[in-house]
Protein backbone atom coordinates (compact mmCIF):
# COMPACT_ATOMS: atom_id res chain seq x y z
CA UNK A 1 0.00 0.00 0.00
CA UNK A 2 1.42 3.04 -0.97
CA UNK A 3 0.58 6.69 0.66
CA UNK A 4 -0.30 9.95 -1.32
CA UNK A 5 -0.87 13.37 -0.58
CA UNK A 6 -2.57 15.70 -2.31
CA UNK A 7 -1.35 19.80 -1.05
CA UNK A 8 -3.55 22.37 -2.83
CA UNK A 9 -4.30 25.69 -2.71
CA UNK A 10 -7.86 25.61 -1.03
CA UNK A 11 -7.44 21.78 0.41
CA UNK A 12 -5.15 19.22 1.38
CA UNK A 13 -5.82 15.17 0.92
CA UNK A 14 -4.01 12.22 1.71
CA UNK A 15 -5.33 8.67 1.32
CA UNK A 16 -3.98 5.04 1.19
CA UNK A 17 -3.87 3.69 -2.42
CA UNK A 18 -3.38 0.61 -3.86
CA UNK A 19 -3.57 -0.45 -7.63
CA UNK A 20 -4.78 2.68 -8.83
CA UNK A 21 -7.84 2.68 -5.77
CA UNK A 22 -8.51 4.80 -3.10
CA UNK A 23 -8.87 2.45 0.09
CA UNK A 24 -9.45 5.27 2.91
CA UNK A 25 -9.33 8.97 2.46
CA UNK A 26 -8.94 12.15 4.58
CA UNK A 27 -9.09 15.77 3.88
CA UNK A 28 -8.73 19.25 5.11
CA UNK A 29 -8.51 22.73 4.36
CA UNK A 30 -5.30 24.19 3.37
CA UNK A 31 -4.31 26.86 6.07
CA UNK A 32 -5.18 30.02 5.66
CA UNK A 33 -3.60 31.71 8.25
CA UNK A 34 -0.35 30.73 7.45
CA UNK A 35 0.47 29.31 3.97
CA UNK A 36 3.84 28.68 5.16
CA UNK A 37 6.13 25.82 4.51
CA UNK A 38 6.52 24.75 8.39
CA UNK A 39 2.83 25.31 8.82
CA UNK A 40 1.50 23.28 5.60
CA UNK A 41 3.98 20.60 5.99
CA UNK A 42 2.31 20.61 10.21
CA UNK A 43 -1.08 20.37 8.62
CA UNK A 44 -0.17 17.58 6.16
CA UNK A 45 1.33 15.33 8.82
CA UNK A 46 -1.37 16.05 11.28
CA UNK A 47 -3.48 14.21 7.97
CA UNK A 48 -1.43 11.55 7.02
CA UNK A 49 -0.56 10.43 10.76
CA UNK A 50 -3.60 7.88 11.34
CA UNK A 51 -3.08 6.48 7.73
CA UNK A 52 1.08 5.86 7.96
CA UNK A 53 0.75 1.98 9.53
CA UNK A 54 1.58 -0.18 6.99
CA UNK A 55 2.55 2.13 4.30
CA UNK A 56 5.79 1.00 1.93
CA UNK A 57 6.20 4.72 0.21
CA UNK A 58 4.99 8.12 0.48
CA UNK A 59 4.03 10.38 -3.22
CA UNK A 60 2.97 13.79 -3.07
CA UNK A 61 1.45 16.25 -5.42
CA UNK A 62 2.01 19.67 -4.95
CA UNK A 63 0.68 23.14 -5.94
CA UNK A 64 3.59 24.94 -7.61
CA UNK A 65 7.29 24.31 -9.55
CA UNK A 66 8.72 21.03 -7.78
CA UNK A 67 12.58 20.21 -8.48
CA UNK A 68 14.38 17.30 -7.00
CA UNK A 69 11.52 17.13 -4.25
CA UNK A 70 11.66 20.84 -3.85
CA UNK A 71 8.60 23.27 -4.26
CA UNK A 72 8.97 26.88 -4.97
CA UNK A 73 5.65 28.63 -5.53
CA UNK A 74 4.49 30.57 -8.74
CA UNK A 75 1.90 32.39 -7.45
CA UNK A 76 3.00 33.52 -4.03
CA UNK A 77 -0.88 33.81 -2.51
CA UNK A 78 -1.29 30.34 -2.45
CA UNK A 79 1.50 29.21 -0.94
CA UNK A 80 3.76 31.97 1.10
CA UNK A 81 7.46 31.75 1.58
CA UNK A 82 7.76 28.37 -0.33
CA UNK A 83 10.94 29.30 -2.66
CA UNK A 84 13.11 25.84 -3.16
CA UNK A 85 11.12 23.83 -0.03
CA UNK A 86 12.81 20.32 0.47
CA UNK A 87 9.41 19.23 1.23
CA UNK A 88 10.51 15.56 0.32
CA UNK A 89 13.01 15.83 2.60
CA UNK A 90 10.90 17.15 5.51
CA UNK A 91 8.20 14.27 4.64
CA UNK A 92 10.95 11.59 4.36
CA UNK A 93 12.35 12.56 7.85
CA UNK A 94 9.26 13.52 9.62
CA UNK A 95 7.51 9.73 8.29
CA UNK A 96 10.70 7.24 7.81
CA UNK A 97 9.25 6.47 4.44
CA UNK A 98 10.53 6.82 0.68
CA UNK A 99 9.33 10.30 -0.85
CA UNK A 100 8.50 11.38 -3.97
CA UNK A 101 7.48 14.77 -4.59
CA UNK A 102 5.40 16.03 -7.76
CA UNK A 103 3.34 19.14 -9.29
CA UNK A 104 -0.32 18.15 -8.80
CA UNK A 105 -1.54 18.99 -11.95
CA UNK A 106 1.72 16.77 -13.47
CA UNK A 107 0.56 13.83 -10.50
CA UNK A 108 -3.13 14.28 -11.81
CA UNK A 109 -1.99 13.76 -15.70
CA UNK A 110 -0.19 10.49 -14.91
CA UNK A 111 -3.18 9.35 -12.59
CA UNK A 112 -5.62 9.97 -15.61
CA UNK A 113 -2.67 8.23 -18.39
CA UNK A 114 -2.94 5.21 -16.11
CA UNK A 115 -6.27 4.68 -14.78
CA UNK A 116 -8.52 7.20 -16.09
CA UNK A 117 -9.63 9.55 -19.11
CA UNK A 118 -6.08 9.37 -20.54
CA UNK A 119 -5.92 5.72 -21.10
CA UNK A 120 -5.75 5.01 -24.68
CA UNK A 121 -4.71 8.48 -26.01
CA UNK A 122 -0.29 8.73 -26.85
CA UNK A 123 -0.89 12.58 -26.18
CA UNK A 124 -3.11 14.65 -23.68
CA UNK A 125 -2.96 17.39 -21.92
CA UNK A 126 -4.80 17.62 -18.30
CA UNK A 127 -5.98 20.62 -16.85
CA UNK A 128 -6.83 21.53 -13.41
CA UNK A 129 -9.39 25.27 -13.25
CA UNK A 130 -9.09 25.09 -9.39
CA UNK A 131 -7.24 27.91 -6.65
CA UNK A 132 -4.89 28.09 -9.69
CA UNK A 133 -4.92 27.05 -13.39
CA UNK A 134 -2.29 24.11 -13.46
CA UNK A 135 -1.89 21.44 -15.93
CA UNK A 136 0.44 18.71 -17.07
CA UNK A 137 1.47 16.59 -20.33
CA UNK A 138 1.38 13.42 -21.38
CA UNK A 139 3.35 13.00 -24.54
CA UNK A 140 3.93 9.67 -26.33
CA UNK A 141 2.50 7.90 -23.30
CA UNK A 142 5.04 9.66 -20.78
CA UNK A 143 4.85 12.59 -18.35
CA UNK A 144 7.18 15.34 -19.37
CA UNK A 145 9.12 16.94 -17.11
CA UNK A 146 11.80 19.17 -16.81
CA UNK A 147 14.73 19.15 -14.26
CA UNK A 148 14.19 22.30 -13.21
CA UNK A 149 10.56 22.07 -12.35
CA UNK A 150 8.70 25.05 -14.47
CA UNK A 151 7.01 23.40 -16.90
CA UNK A 152 3.16 22.38 -18.13
CA UNK A 153 2.16 25.47 -16.31
CA UNK A 154 -0.90 26.45 -18.59
CA UNK A 155 -1.43 29.22 -15.82
CA UNK A 156 1.20 31.42 -16.28
CA UNK A 157 0.87 31.07 -20.16
CA UNK A 158 -0.90 34.99 -21.07
CA UNK A 159 -4.17 36.05 -21.36
CA UNK A 160 -4.34 38.48 -24.82
CA UNK A 161 -3.64 41.38 -22.18
CA UNK A 162 -0.64 39.70 -20.81
CA UNK A 163 -1.48 38.59 -17.82
CA UNK A 164 -1.26 35.31 -16.85
CA UNK A 165 -4.27 33.23 -17.15
CA UNK A 166 -4.95 32.32 -14.14
CA UNK A 167 -5.29 35.98 -12.47
CA UNK A 168 -8.76 35.63 -15.17
CA UNK A 169 -9.62 32.09 -15.84
CA UNK A 170 -9.05 30.24 -12.42
CA UNK A 171 -11.33 29.26 -9.91
CA UNK A 172 -10.01 31.67 -7.41
CA UNK A 173 -10.17 34.58 -9.61
CA UNK A 174 -13.78 33.86 -10.18
CA UNK A 175 -13.98 33.67 -6.31
CA UNK A 176 -12.55 37.70 -6.03
CA UNK A 177 -14.92 38.85 -8.78
CA UNK A 178 -17.92 37.07 -7.55
CA UNK A 179 -17.07 39.15 -3.85
CA UNK A 180 -16.49 42.24 -4.98
CA UNK A 181 -20.26 41.13 -6.02
CA UNK A 182 -21.24 40.43 -2.31
CA UNK A 183 -21.55 36.79 -3.42
CA UNK A 184 -20.11 34.10 -2.20
CA UNK A 185 -17.49 32.84 -4.65
CA UNK A 186 -17.25 31.05 -7.60
CA UNK A 187 -20.02 28.79 -6.43
CA UNK A 188 -22.51 31.08 -7.24
CA UNK A 189 -21.37 32.36 -10.45
CA UNK A 190 -21.77 29.07 -11.24
CA UNK A 191 -25.23 28.57 -9.70
CA UNK A 192 -26.60 32.32 -11.22
CA UNK A 193 -25.04 31.62 -14.39
CA UNK A 194 -28.45 30.41 -16.22
CA UNK A 195 -30.37 33.85 -14.85
CA UNK A 196 -27.64 36.20 -14.88
CA UNK A 197 -25.41 37.20 -18.10
CA UNK A 198 -23.01 39.05 -16.22
CA UNK A 199 -22.13 35.32 -14.68
CA UNK A 200 -22.41 33.78 -17.79
CA UNK A 201 -20.11 35.99 -19.61
CA UNK A 202 -17.99 35.35 -16.83
CA UNK A 203 -17.67 31.49 -17.24
CA UNK A 204 -17.72 31.89 -20.66
CA UNK A 205 -14.79 34.02 -20.84
CA UNK A 206 -12.82 31.57 -18.43
CA UNK A 207 -13.53 28.33 -20.52
CA UNK A 208 -12.69 30.90 -23.56
CA UNK A 209 -9.22 31.56 -22.45
CA UNK A 210 -8.54 27.88 -22.20
CA UNK A 211 -9.80 27.10 -25.15
CA UNK A 212 -7.95 29.38 -27.23
CA UNK A 213 -4.40 27.96 -25.01
CA UNK A 214 -5.69 24.18 -25.95
CA UNK A 215 -6.17 25.51 -29.50
CA UNK A 216 -2.28 26.45 -29.95
CA UNK A 217 -1.10 23.48 -28.03
CA UNK A 218 -2.94 21.29 -30.10
CA UNK A 219 -1.67 22.14 -32.93
CA UNK A 220 1.93 22.43 -31.74
CA UNK A 221 1.82 19.24 -29.43
CA UNK A 222 -0.70 16.89 -31.62
CA UNK A 223 -2.82 16.40 -28.63
CA UNK A 224 -5.89 14.30 -29.12
CA UNK A 225 -7.98 14.90 -25.77
CA UNK A 226 -7.45 17.05 -22.91
CA UNK A 227 -8.54 16.09 -19.67
CA UNK A 228 -10.43 18.73 -17.26
CA UNK A 229 -10.62 18.33 -13.15
CA UNK A 230 -10.66 21.08 -10.42
CA UNK A 231 -13.46 22.66 -8.39
CA UNK A 232 -14.44 24.91 -11.45
CA UNK A 233 -13.26 22.73 -14.53
CA UNK A 234 -15.86 20.21 -13.61
CA UNK A 235 -18.41 22.34 -12.38
CA UNK A 236 -21.70 22.02 -14.20
CA UNK A 237 -21.78 23.66 -17.91
CA UNK A 238 -17.54 24.31 -17.44
CA UNK A 239 -16.44 21.61 -20.18
CA UNK A 240 -19.59 22.41 -22.38
CA UNK A 241 -18.43 25.88 -23.05
CA UNK A 242 -15.23 24.81 -23.45
CA UNK A 243 -16.58 22.65 -26.15
CA UNK A 244 -18.33 25.95 -27.57
CA UNK A 245 -15.91 28.11 -27.38
CA UNK A 246 -13.23 25.80 -29.42
CA UNK A 247 -16.31 24.98 -31.91
CA UNK A 248 -16.13 28.39 -32.94
CA UNK A 249 -12.33 27.77 -34.48
CA UNK A 250 -11.21 26.29 -37.78
CA UNK A 251 -11.72 22.52 -37.24
CA UNK A 252 -7.87 22.08 -37.46
CA UNK A 253 -7.56 23.50 -33.62
CA UNK A 254 -9.89 20.79 -32.62
CA UNK A 255 -9.37 18.45 -30.02
CA UNK A 256 -11.63 16.27 -27.74
CA UNK A 257 -12.54 17.69 -23.91
CA UNK A 258 -13.60 15.23 -21.31
CA UNK A 259 -14.15 15.20 -17.52
CA UNK A 260 -11.68 13.59 -15.40
CA UNK A 261 -12.26 10.15 -14.93
CA UNK A 262 -11.17 10.09 -11.41
CA UNK A 263 -12.48 13.71 -10.46
CA UNK A 264 -10.70 14.74 -7.48
CA UNK A 265 -8.62 11.29 -6.55
CA UNK A 266 -6.60 12.27 -9.82
CA UNK A 267 -3.63 13.56 -7.90
CA UNK A 268 -3.98 11.03 -5.29
CA UNK A 269 -3.83 8.26 -7.65
CA UNK A 270 -1.00 9.49 -9.91
CA UNK A 271 1.16 10.30 -6.95
CA UNK A 272 0.75 7.25 -5.65
CA UNK A 273 1.55 5.69 -8.91
CA UNK A 274 4.33 8.08 -9.71
CA UNK A 275 6.10 7.33 -6.36
CA UNK A 276 5.87 3.73 -7.16
CA UNK A 277 7.38 3.93 -10.57
CA UNK A 278 10.18 6.11 -9.14
CA UNK A 279 11.27 4.61 -6.10
CA UNK A 280 11.07 0.92 -7.44
C1 LIG B 1 -0.73 27.41 -9.81
C2 LIG B 1 0.63 26.80 -9.48
C3 LIG B 1 0.73 25.44 -10.19
C4 LIG B 1 -0.44 24.52 -9.83
C5 LIG B 1 -1.77 25.22 -10.14
C6 LIG B 1 -3.00 24.42 -9.70
C7 LIG B 1 1.51 27.59 -7.31
C8 LIG B 1 1.52 27.43 -5.82
N1 LIG B 1 0.78 26.71 -8.03
O1 LIG B 1 -0.77 27.74 -11.15
O2 LIG B 1 1.95 24.83 -9.89
O3 LIG B 1 -0.35 23.31 -10.53
O4 LIG B 1 -1.80 26.51 -9.47
O5 LIG B 1 -2.95 24.19 -8.32
O6 LIG B 1 2.17 28.47 -7.80
P1 LIG B 1 -4.14 24.40 -7.26
O7 LIG B 1 -3.50 25.03 -6.07
O8 LIG B 1 -5.17 25.24 -7.89
O9 LIG B 1 -4.62 23.02 -6.97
Amino acid sequence: MTLALDIGGTKLAAARVEGGRVLERLEAPTPTHDRGPEAVTRAVLDLLRPLLPGAKALGVAATGGVAEGKVTALNADTLRGWHGYDLRGALRAATGLPTAVINDADAAAWGEATHGAGRGVENFIFVTISTGVGSGLVLGGHLYLSRHGLHAEMGYMRAPNGTPLELVASGGALDRWARERGWEGAREVVRRAAADPAAEAKLAESAALIADKLADLKVMLGLERAVIGGGLGLSAGYIERVRAALGRLDPLYGLEVVPAALGADAGLIGAAGWAERSLN
